[in-house]
């Protein structure tokens, strides 16, 4: 790259490029469109061969979103939304993948996205003003801006199991799914871990391999997708409504239109017109539509309860083995407490001959050996092992890179007990750094695209007031960072979240700091906290 000056950069000063992006997911592509519109130097790295973040990477069978495909894509562009045709209610991980790389290829973003590029490290030169980006390739690229579009589910967890390295099968995980497929007819497969991405691939797995032996440690709750292909009709009437959709998305508390608010309480319903509600709720197929029946689902645990109640209810229905049903039947923690699941076929894939159901919570997983996997029990042959354990979410790709602020301040240092952030954008001790979706916002509470878009034109308008202002630097102050986590503390206090031992907290990686990360104060009343801070001349922030 030529160095050039950066845009109301102080002259003195060339940097390679005016931003970088680091990951070209839905974030990372969306932003580079809108600093290109800048004018804005800018180039975007991605470890992946290709484009698509998330949906690059979990290519496992089943993989489908559990947003609806006319609410989880952009609305950035009317063309582009009306162009497209999504073929089912809940797309698939191919249809999204050919989506966005339909995305990059339409508005030519590919020539500013260097694939094949993982950064390692972000250091700031702080009497300059610029951030020095270093890459697995041996690259050091300089940019006034830095953005970190890296996804809040794009690490894996490690790995925990004593023996791997001895069992002579194939391993898999389902975050880094091979792009050739697998093929396990005859095969048989242990499946270890039943959070979303477990409950998806399992009935798909189990259409395929020979045997099936899936390791739970705990019983989590999953609705049926009731998923579908779209219609004439359905493009038509969605493509219509697109304005008003997407506004409602935009003001409602997940980053989807939001239904009408319950106006009774679980315990006020007859239990004849609770299950009637929940029954119908269950049918629609909608996440969301099943905890918001009554008024009191994610406030009081005896009406949380009568929710169990009915899931329970559907899983013995469905399963027809009484000791699998039972196994089943999430016990744990409250509905709502962790991020519900949504499958295709999930309890009923235990109805099948070649599927098996193990309690690695009555009986733990001592080792991987061999010829398979050892619980306290006994041991279990497989030809195939798969991982679908998690993510040390939200802070884990941030964090595998070593991105030093003021003073050399490692951010792992800053965060060492927690993520703070000022509106989850800006972090104090490290200017000019942005991030996407990231701790401290909805992200992961919400449909994301949404929340992504929103970030991305923050930022942009943003940079663009920097620039107007003749300004070069950005930073959240100590002050606004601190009083914004104590909110974001103080929404989720209390709240069904903090009874679930969640990745929202970090609980699933042993040693993390057990912190609610996202905010739950919903996308649009975080949008209008962003809004103001912007039309307050960036309050909370320092501009020089
Ligand atoms: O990961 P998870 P995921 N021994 O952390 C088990 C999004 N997503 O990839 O609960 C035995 O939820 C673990 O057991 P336990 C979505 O936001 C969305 O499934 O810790 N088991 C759990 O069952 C989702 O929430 C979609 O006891 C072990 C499982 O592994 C998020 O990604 C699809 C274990 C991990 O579940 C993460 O979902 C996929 C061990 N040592 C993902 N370690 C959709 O859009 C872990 N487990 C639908």
């Amino acid at each position: 790259t030529t160095p050039q000056h950066t845009s109301g950069a102080t002259p003195s000063v060339t940097t390679d490029f005016d931003v970088i992006v680091v990951g070209a997911g839905f974030g990372g592509l969306y932003m580079l469109h809108r600093l290109r519109g800048l004018g804005l130097k800018t180039v975007v790295l991605e470890a992946g061969d290709g484009v698509g973040g998330t949906w690059y990477w979990n290519r496992y069978p089943g993989a489908r979103c559990d947003v609806e495909s006319k609410f989880y894509s952009y609305s950035f562009d009317e063309e582009l939304q009306q162009e497209w045709e999504w073929s089912e209610r809940y797309a698939s991980q191919p249809e999204i993948l050919r989506y966005l790389e339909h995305v990059a290829d339409r508005f030519d973003l590919l020539r500013d996205i260097r694939l094949g590029t993982r950064v390692t490290a972000a250091h700031l030169q702080e009497d300059e003003g610029v951030w020095s980006v270093g890459t697995d390739t041996g690259e050091e690229l300089t940019s006034r801006y830095c953005v970190m579009a890296t996804g809040s589910l794009s690490v894996g967890k490690d790995l925990e199991f004593e023996g791997l390295e001895d069992f002579e099968g194939a391993c898999y995980r389902t975050s880094r799914w091979p792009h050739e497929g697998v093929d396990f007819t005859g095969k048989r497969v242990a499946i270890i871990g039943t959070g979303s991405s477990g409950v998806q691939s399992i009935p798909a797995i189990a259409q395929q391999a020979a045997q099936v032996t899936v390791l739970q440690r705990t019983a989590g709750f999953t609705l049926p997708a009731h998923n579908r292909p779209l219609t004439a009709d359905d493009h038509n009437s969605v493509k219509a409504d697109y304005p008003a959709l997407r506004q409602a998305s935009r003001t409602s508390a997940l980053g989807i239109p939001a239904s009408e608010p319950p106006t009774l309480s679980a315990l006020e319903a007859s239990p004849e017109d609770r299950t009637a509600r929940y029954q119908e709720r269950w049918d629609e197929g909608a996440i969301a539509r099943l905890s918001s029946a009554f008024t009191d689902l994610t406030t009081d645990m005896e009406a949380n309860a009568t929710a169990v109640a009915f899931i329970h209810s559907k899983i013995r229905e469905i399963v027809k083995d009484p000791a699998t049903a039972e196994k089943l039947l999430p016990r744990d923690y409250p509905f709502g407490a962790k991020r519900t699941c949504f499958d295709t076929g999930y309890y009923a894939a235990f109805n099948r001959d070649n599927v098996e159901l193990v309690d690695v919570r009555a009986t733990p997983i001592t080792r991987v050996t061999a010829k398979g996997v050892a619980t306290t029990e006994t041991e279990y042959p497989v030809d195939a092992l798969v991982f679908a354990t998690g993510f040390d979410a939200m802070t884990g790709a941030l964090l595998s890179m070593d991105i030093r602020g003021r003073a050399g301040l490692p951010l792992r240092d800053k965060w060492a007990a927690g993520p703070r952030t000022y509106l989850g954008l800006g972090i104090q001790g490290f200017p000019n750094l942005f991030l996407i979706a990231g701790p401290g916002s909805p992200s992961v509470l919400s449909n994301v695209v949404a929340s992504i878009e929103q970030h991305v034109e923050w930022i942009s308008e943003c940079l663009d007031a920097l620039r107007g202002r003749g300004a070069t630097a950005i930073e959240a102050t100590e002050e606004a960072e601190n009083t914004w986590v104590d909110h974001v503390n103080a929404v989720s206090a209390g709240s069904l979240f903090m009874r679930a031992d969640s990745w929202y907290l970090g609980a699933n990686v042993p040693g993390k700091p057990r912190v609610f990360m996202p905010y739950a104060g919903g996308v649009g009343t975080y949008r209008k906290a962003c809004d103001k801070v912007a039309a307050n001349g960036y309050e909370g922030f320092d501009i020089t």
